[in-house]
């Protein structure tokens, strides 16, 4: 099998339709769409203080960590994290009466190794296929006719990075796996290379019991990160993220700091150091779907080539991909510092002591 081509799609065979709970008909039509993890969390109505059990976190608890976060300004230029941080935290705000996040992944590791050769810009790996976000909105919108199907009465919102929900502290409440030092979810089955994606519903269904945290005293990701920017365990200053820095920031370069500019090496868009140091990305299978496989330039970019792209040139090679989300003044911008670290020597890419999983792997 050629590295570019995705393995035969999975064959999840159908459920027989007596004695069946809505519960896993739903779960069971989620996989049959194509996700590759799901599992369910109930939402406790006006959950608050008092509901907090060991290794769980209450509606409060979850407004103070998203409040002390954004009153650190952790979230930079992002305004939109600051609005309405009640709805973001509690999904009965989203939609009246939910009851249930129905929570999704997707596996999106490839194994295609990036084209490290001087010249060549680093795209994330999320970003070099198609856009998840539009391979998630056809799925969920599939398994949100199965729900209302299963449980006719029932009210549904779907999102996948789309909406004020905290997706991870979901996929954590419904098993998906748990939150990582590096503040993404890991998964025991996929390690950290799992999108995130929801549905809201008023059904109630049965819940499945919240991941467990297997960090320990594991600290690879936080020591991988080039920055600094995992300021502590599970928190992290996007002002100093790569992937904030290179997606989210819309000023200029001149608004970054030199040192971060400089340690932003040859990635042009998002970055993966803290994900790749995990050691529970040893297992990580390849994906069955074929749209996160790499495509276009995001397979070898190669900087000049970037740099002398038009904005209709920009639009048209980025068509379907997430790296649009930079903008094409964002990304020129990124292209620029990325040649500009090229020259006289690159710096490392990422701090020493980073673990098994590593972007080393790929040199060798
Ligand atoms: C804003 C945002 C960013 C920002 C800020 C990142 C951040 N850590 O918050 C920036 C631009 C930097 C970013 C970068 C990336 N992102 Co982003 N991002 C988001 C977004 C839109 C919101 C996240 C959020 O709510 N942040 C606010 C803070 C308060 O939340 P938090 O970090 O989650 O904090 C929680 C935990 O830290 C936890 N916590 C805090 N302290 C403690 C202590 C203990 C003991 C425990 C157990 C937990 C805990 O509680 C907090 C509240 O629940 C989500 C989508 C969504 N709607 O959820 C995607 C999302 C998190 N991003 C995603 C991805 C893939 C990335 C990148 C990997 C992309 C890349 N390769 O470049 C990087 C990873 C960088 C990193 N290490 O986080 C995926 C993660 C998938 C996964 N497996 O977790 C998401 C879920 C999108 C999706 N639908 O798949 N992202
Ligand atoms: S994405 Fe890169 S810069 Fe951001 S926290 Fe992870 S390693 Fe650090
Ligand atoms: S690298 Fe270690 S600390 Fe970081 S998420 Fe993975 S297991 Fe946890």
């Amino acid at each position: 099998m050629s590295p570019l081509s995705p393995p035969a799609c999975r064959h999840v065979p159908a459920l027989p339709v007596y004695a069946v709970s809505a519960t896993d008909r739903i779960k069971h039509a989620a996989l049959r769409l194509g996700f590759h993890a799901v599992g369910i969390a109930r939402v406790s109505p006006g959950a608050s203080a008092g509901d907090v059990s060991p290794g769980d976190r209450s509606l409060d608890d979850r407004l103070a960590r998203l409040g002390r976060w954004l009153a650190q300004g952790y979230h930079g230029t992002m305004e939109w994290m600051a609005r309405h941080p009640r709805r973001r935290a509690d999904p009965a705000e989203v939609l009246t009466n939910c009851r249930s996040v129905i929570a999704v992944g997707m596996n999106y590791w490839t194994d295609v190794a990036p084209d490290e050769r001087r010249g060549r810009g680093r795209i994330a790996r999320y970003a070099r296929g198609r856009d998840y976000h539009r391979v998630f909105g056809n799925k969920l919108k599939r398994l949100e006719r199965e729900i209302r199907n299963c449980v006719p009465d029932c009210h549904t919102r779907r999102y996948a990075d789309t909406g004020p929900v905290m997706e991870k502290f979901w996929a954590q409440r419904a098993g998906l796996g748990w939150i990582g030092k590096h503040s993404n979810l890991v998964s025991p089955a996929f390690g950290s290379w799992l999108l995130l994606g929801e549905i809201l519903t008023t059904a109630e269904l049965e819940a499945d019991e919240p991941g467990a945290d297997l960090c320990g005293t594991c600290t690879l990701c936080i020591r991988a990160c080039p920055t600094g920017a995992i300021v502590e365990p599970y928190v992290v200053d996007a002002r100093q993220c790569i992937a904030y820095l290179t997606i989210e920031y819309r000023g200029d370069r001149q608004g970054i700091a030199r040192d971060l500019q400089a340690q932003t090496g040859n990635r042009v868009f998002g970055c993966d150091d803290c994900l790749d140091a995990c050691p529970y990305n040893a297992e990580a299978p390849v994906t069955d779907e074929a749209a996160f496989y790499p495509r276009g330039p995001a397979r070898n970019p190669d900087l000049s080539r970037l740099a002398s792209l038009s904005e209709r040139e920009f639009a048209r090679c980025f068509e379907g991909s997430p790296v649009r989300r930079a903008k094409f003044s964002g990304f020129q911008r990124n292209v620029a510092i990325a040649l500009a670290n090229e020259t006289p020597s690159r710096p490392p890419a990422r701090a020493p002591g980073a673990g098994r999983g590593g972007t080393d792997r790929w040199r060798a």
